[in-house]
């Protein structure tokens, strides 16, 4: 364990682990499961083209969510771009900035508007006042996503959309298995779309998936992901090869299967942390509500920069150092980056603020409890004498032997 700023790997300590650690690594599956599902793809030879796993895979997905219609799809950008194409959008989006780039460049890649709006602090997630201020001739739907897991105020969006007779679709990429007012997210607006990347809680590879009640919306996304074969009236741009494979289905299936322990392992991971950071001024790890179902995927901690003393960015190169690769979900937002910046100014105070103070620490079933003391205890010393920290750091020469400055 480290005591002291100079056993930081920053400022020449041995690193306190020996191969790094990551937010995003591939849970634990029964790979003999795995393996005899892609043995039983090969001898079936049909590996794609809504095969018989992909088909098992959209049941348990629509079972899990219970909701009516599940489209499985080879990653859940292009799964957003299926929505965004199928009930035909035009002009501008709304949507926060506070999320992956995916969201963002979706609508876009179609020659969409996304149009920025702020968070509702609490919660990371869209802030419906902010949304109805938003509106514009031009809008045509809202995309909410469920930051973290952490569920959007979907009662309030829901209203807001349907008095302007706007499209609603959340980006559900982080919150598989979660729920909000005891419902499951999936359920909500006019469809929801689940990743199932690699990083991802369940994973297939690489994988989306589109949830919906709506059999029309399904029958054309699942259209318009074939190419835009089986469309009664043909698509202008025709349609796409956006289809799960079988191995991905086979993963994703196998991923299933584990979700409940790998559920129950972030769990016992994200209580440890909390735990373990509890009562340090100026550093928070973001709650869940306590009468909802969560997955965990995400231990998120923010911090104070005025009370501690030290930046995040600080913190995650100090982390990186010893070999914790923490993550900035999500920093810089999407209108700071190209190519919404020099676009149009947002005015995202609450976003700008948020996304400036929080990190990602590693979890999932791949993090052991000793990795998580480790992780604190650097955390819990960087934090706690922050402001020594940060002046020692801004005195190390820098490559051109000049001292360094600190971000922020
Ligand atoms: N909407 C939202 C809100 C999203 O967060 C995302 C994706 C999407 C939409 C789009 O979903 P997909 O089209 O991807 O289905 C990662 C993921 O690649 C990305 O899927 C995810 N969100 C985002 C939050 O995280 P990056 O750029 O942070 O890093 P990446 O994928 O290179 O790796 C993250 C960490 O995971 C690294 O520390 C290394 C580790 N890793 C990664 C892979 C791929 C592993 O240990 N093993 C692996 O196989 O995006």
């Amino acid at each position: 364990m480290k005591r002291d700023l100079g056993d930081l790997a920053l400022f020449g300590g041995h690193a306190s682990f020996l191969q790094q650690i990551h937010v995003g690594r591939p849970n634990r599956i029964d790979r003999a499961r795995l393996f005899d599902r892609l043995s039983w793809a090969l001898d079936n030879e049909w590996l794609t083209n809504n095969g018989p796993l992909a088909r098992e895979f959209e049941e348990r997905v629509a079972d899990m969510v219970g909701v009516g219609n599940c489209v499985a799809t080879c990653n859940a950008t292009v799964a957003l771009q299926l929505l965004a194409h199928a009930t035909e959008l035009t002009g501008e989006v709304i949507m926060p900035s506070l999320t992956f780039a995916a969201t963002a460049h979706a609508v876009r890649w179609l020659g969409l508007e996304p149009v920025f709006c702020d968070i509702d602090p609490r919660t990371g997630c869209l802030d419906h006042v902010a949304v109805a201020a938003a509106i514009t001739p031009r809008t045509s739907a809202v995309f909410g996503v469920h930051l973290w897991g952490r569920p959007c105020d979907v009662d309030a969006l829901e209203k807001v959309t349907a008095d302007a007779g706007l499209r609603l679709f959340f980006d559900a990429a982080h919150a598989i298995g979660c729920t909000s007012q005891g419902r499951p997210v999936g359920r909500f607006g006019h469809a929801e779309v689940f990743s199932f990347h690699a990083t991802k809680v369940v994973n297939a590879f690489e994988g989306g998936a589109i949830v919906t009640d709506d059999d029309d919306l399904a029958h054309r996304v699942r259209s318009l992901a074939n190419f835009g074969f089986g469309l009664h009236s043909p698509s202008a741009a025709g349609g796409t090869n956006a289809k799960m494979s079988e191995a991905s289905a086979a993963m994703g299936l196998t991923s299933l299967d584990a979700f409940p322990e790998v559920a129950r392992h972030n769990q016992a991971n994200y209580e440890q942390y909390c735990g373990e950071l509890a009562r340090i001024p100026g550093l928070s790890v973001i709650d869940f509500a306590p009468d909802e179902r969560h997955n965990y995927q995400y231990v998120i901690v923010e911090i104070d920069p005025d009370v501690t003393g030290l930046h995040r960015d600080l913190l995650v190169d100090l982390l990186r150092a010893e070999n914790v690769v923490a993550q900035r979900y999500f920093s810089p937002a999407c209108h700071q980056l190209e190519p919404y910046r020099s676009r149009q100014q947002f005015q995202l105070p609450h976003t700008e603020r948020l996304s400036a103070r929080v990190l990602a620490l590693p979890t999932g079933s791949a993090i052991s409890r000793e990795d998580i003391r480790r992780v604190c205890n650097i955390v819990r010393l960087a934090v706690s004498r922050g402001f020594e920290l940060t002046a020692r750091w801004q005195q190390q020469p820098g490559p051109d032997g000049q001292s360094v400055v600190a971000p922020g």
